[in-house]
């Protein structure tokens, strides 16, 4: 067990009170670290630091490209040490090695895509007269404030601070209580670059003190939240108070829509993988299964099979299904699990905690498949965000996109069919911010603007899009005298 510091001001400090909180590896419970419980007065020294940072002449005078090619030896530093922080996450947050290196390698994505759009990212000209010159320029917000949920520490951490720095701002993240230990490590990297040192500071600590301390400041100048619906309302009456924008990244509960014209091997395999991937603790995850009926038993014969055979355990074991992340997620899965059946679903598979074993020591679910369920229950419209699918039928296309736009999310919509011309009739029907035909993740996709319709949230992250987010506009008009 390590005691850890966090990181402000280019300085690795204690809470002001001087208390911690601990940090559990979700395979067995045990105490892994403990991390400093900062509140209203560590955030105070965090942003005022942020805000000393970004108003530096040094910050204020370097070339974009600069700032770019700092961000660039991130996305370096962090592929070097890919194995160790990897292993960090794993023990962190439960979930399998190989997923954890592909969270690393996602964000040293993210800082090298962002370091390239450093010094792309510009403004235009307008003509509005001949003797006026207008033109437009991106002007950064100012201290971003980072709120970071447990499912992807390190990758959503990245991809947040990467954009905000790539065009000028300087950052405050708050990681999520249950999982601090990569946002630190990221630190450590950020300590190493001259250029970069002061703009980024990593407060730890829980929601309602240091979040909240957070996003109620008054130097805050744009707050991004991922987390769950009712904590993102709330973040939002927070900087509603101050007038200053959000970025949104909410919950989900997204659709595969299956077609007997599908390629149905390929189809089960993304099913499968975006229902068990972090055991189903992904904001994306496919979590209903909207299937015609003519292929309906055919497909869940195969994908049942196949959930058979996932290897459950810790993720240092070399798992494919991790543990839940905290007690209190797994009873909400076993909660949400056992109204749905007092309801009458039907449980075709799993339903039930996984044991056996070292699994007593962590709290597993099984992977888990659910029908007969009424369009309205809470299992087929609320977030589970657990290993748990839930079977819809559908007779005819439109049927299909009532169901998928028949919640109050709008994430992310899978389309399962050869027909080319039906796939985009219902692309441009869904309310969802992303659909994917064909495929469920485009490879990762930095590159491509994610985020929701609906509860899902508000604005857009990744790709060049999110730097909307993290800039203001700034309108410029020069009159031009005549020489008559
Ligand atoms: O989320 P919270 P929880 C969903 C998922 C999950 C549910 C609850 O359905 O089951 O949310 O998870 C910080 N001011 N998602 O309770 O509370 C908190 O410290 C400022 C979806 O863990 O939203 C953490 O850093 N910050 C999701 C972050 O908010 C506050 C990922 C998320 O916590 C705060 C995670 C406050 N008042 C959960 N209260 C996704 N979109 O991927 C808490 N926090």
């Amino acid at each position: 067990m390590q005691i850890m510091k966090m990181y402000m001001n280019t300085q690795w400090t204690n809470a002001v009170s001087g208390e911690f909180l601990s940090v559990y590896n979700p395979a067995n419970q045990e105490e892994i670290d403990r991390v400093p419980r900062a509140g209203k007065e560590d955030v105070e020294l965090a942003v005022s630091a942020a805000k000393q940072a970004f108003e530096s002449p040094k910050w204020q005078s370097l070339r974009p490209s600069v700032r770019g090619h700092a961000l660039y030896e991130v996305a370096c530093k962090l592929r070097e040490r890919i194995e160790e922080i990897a292993m960090v996450e794993t023990m962190d947050t439960g979930k399998p090695l190989a997923q954890a290196r592909s969270d690393v390698e996602s964000g040293a994505r993210y800082f090298e895509y962002y370091a390239g759009v450093a010094d792309k990212f510009f403004g235009e000209t307008i003509p509005v007269a001949p003797n006026i010159i207008d033109y437009t320029v991106r002007e950064p917000m100012g201290v971003c404030a980072q709120i970071i949920p447990w499912n992807y520490p390190l990758q959503i951490t990245s991809r947040g601070v990467a954009a905000a720095i790539s065009v000028g701002n300087t950052v405050v993240v708050k990681p999520a209580e249950d999982t601090p230990l990569s946002a630190l490590k990221l630190a450590e990297i950020f300590s190493e670059i001259d250029v970069l040192k002061h703009a980024l500071q990593v407060v730890t600590g829980y929601g309602e003190e240091a979040g909240a301390a957070l996003v109620n400041h008054p130097d805050v100048n744009h707050v991004t939240f991922t987390g769950s619906a009712a904590t993102g309302a709330s973040v939002m009456i927070s900087a509603a108070k101050n007038i200053i924008p959000v970025t949104l990244e909410l919950g989900g509960k997204s659709p595969h829509i299956v077609f007997p014209d599908c390629d149905l091997e390929e189809t089960v395999s993304w099913v499968l993988r975006s229902i068990i991937q972090n055991a189903g603790q992904t904001c994306s995850a496919g979590s209903r299964l909207l299937v015609h009926s003519t292929i309906k038993d055919k497909l869940l014969g195969i994908l049942t099979e196949k959930m058979r055979q996932i290897k459950i355990g810790p993720g240092v074991n070399d798992s494919e299904l991790g543990p839940i992340i905290s007690q209190k997620q797994f009873e909400r899965i076993m909660a949400m699990v056992k109204r749905a059946k007092e309801e009458g679903a039907r449980i075709v598979i799993g339903g039930k905690r996984a044991t056996g074993g070292h699994l007593n020591k962590g709290f597993y679910f099984e992977p888990t498949i659910i029908e007969n369920v009424s369009r309205t229950s809470e299992i087929a419209q609320e977030e589970i965000f657990g290993p748990v699918l839930t079977v819809f039928e559908f007779e005819t296309e439109n049927e299909a996109i009532e169901l998928a736009n028949g919640t109050p999310y709008g994430l992310v919509t899978g389309i399962w069919t050869n027909d080319i011309s039906r796939a985009h009739r219902i692309a441009g029907k869904v309310k969802s911010g992303q659909v994917f035909i064909n495929d469920y993740g485009a490879a990762g996709g930095v590159e491509l603007p994610f985020g929701g319709y609906k509860k899902s949230g508000i604005g857009r992250e990744k790709g060049v899009e999110a730097l909307r987010n993290y800039t203001q506009l700034k309108n410029i008009a020069i009159k031009i005298k005549s020489n008559e």
